[in-house]
């Protein structure tokens, strides 16, 4: 994890079910984010990984209901959504993270929220954990969900 305060979490998710649902705006960012979450799943031993690809950031909670119902031990959620000239940016990520965050108080499956909101493509892409990024919230989005798995 990254940022003031942010533990540092070591997760071992062998036998784990994880899907990984990933909006496709922003190509160069989410190809980091999905980079970041394959190393990070792969670093803790996670071998059934199923990515399930939607048009945007909209359309992530429906992609993650449908995962955590049938049979996901957790989900991860990763999209960029960056700010425009118009009022969507927030209707977009309103949805996003109240979506996400219903899926996953109603079903018990643990949601990691990879969700980068930002203000131009450059915050995304200091966060996209691509060579020169100062994070990689791919990454840190697979080990919530995880170690969330695992404590409860
Ligand atoms: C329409 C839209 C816009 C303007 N911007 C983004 C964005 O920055 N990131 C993202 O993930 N999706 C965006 N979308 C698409 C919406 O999420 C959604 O796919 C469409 O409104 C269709 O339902």
């Amino acid at each position: 994890m990254s940022g003031a305060g942010a533990p540092q979490i070591t997760v071992d998710g062998t036998g784990l079910r994880v899907t990984v649902v990933a909006a496709s705006w922003h190509t160069e960012v989410m190809d980091g984010l999905l980079a970041g979450a394959h190393r990070a799943l792969a670093a803790a031993n996670v071998t059934h990984v199923r990515v399930v690809r939607v048009p945007g950031s909209f359309e992530l909670p429906v992609a993650a209901v449908r995962a955590a119902e049938h049979g996901a031990d957790a989900v991860v959620a990763l999209g960029v959504v960056i700010r425009g000239g118009t009022p969507h940016f927030e209707y977009v990520c309103s949805a996003a993270t109240t979506g996400l965050t219903d899926v996953s108080v109603r079903t018990g499956v643990p949601v990691g929220f990879g969700v980068l909101t930002c203000d131009d493509e450059q915050q995304a892409l200091d966060r996209a954990g691509l060579p020169g990024s100062r994070e990689d919230k791919g990454a840190e989005a697979v080990e919530a969900a995880i170690a969330t798995v695992v404590a409860l």
